[in-house]
């Protein structure tokens, strides 16, 4: 007998389900949640773990949680970026730019979230939804990762909108979800 991945087959099918036409949103919550939700450590420009990014599939696109602990206070860039790699040696630059989609200019690429707020003492802790993605776009052949950065993103200026060195990374690929 010859074994079988049936792995990646779990991981792929609420996805290609969500892709149906026949899916409703109440359908959405009978699905198997652990094959539907992502979660990557995230981790520091030393490699320390400094939080938590989970990723969860909606009707339409995905809903991200972040939470992180002892950054500096105040706003900081954040966006998904195009590979699922956090290497330390690379200061995070081989995660790639930001998931582009449809987008074109920094501040309408797909992979564009609203800057974190951190708090006076540089936690955070913040949902936001990410229309235009779906979780086959995050766990695609290369993954990919989410990137906080040092400062805050005026979300126009290219290419990064002035958010400075990336100092927390979280890569998704296909063998982290839970
Ligand atoms: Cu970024
Ligand atoms: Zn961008």
């Amino acid at each position: 007998m010859k074994p079988v991945m049936y792995a990646a087959t779990g991981l792929l099918m609420p996805a290609l389900l969500l892709a149906g036409a026949s899916v409703t949103a109440s359908d959405v919550h009978d699905l198997p949640s652990p094959t539907s939700v992502l979660e990557a450590g995230l981790i520091d420009i030393s490699g320390e773990r400094i939080g938590t990014v989970t990723i969860k599939p909606l009707a339409t696109g995905l809903s991200v949680h972040i939470a992180v602990e002892g950054i500096a206070p105040g706003p900081h860039g954040m966006h998904l970026h195009q590979a699922g790699r956090c290497e330390i040696e690379q200061s995070f630059a081989t995660a790639g730019s930001h998931l582009a989609g449809e987008g074109h200019a920094h501040g309408s690429h797909a992979g564009d979230l609203p800057n974190l707020i951190a708090d006076a003492s540089g936690n955070a802790r913040t949902q936001t939804t990410v229309e235009s993605l779906s979780l086959t776009d995050i766990i695609d052949s290369d993954g990919s990762a989410l990137i906080i950065h040092a400062s805050g993103d005026d979300l126009q200026s290219s290419p990064g909108g002035g958010a400075g060195p990336r100092i927390a990374c979280a890569a998704f690929t296909a063998g982290n979800h839970t």
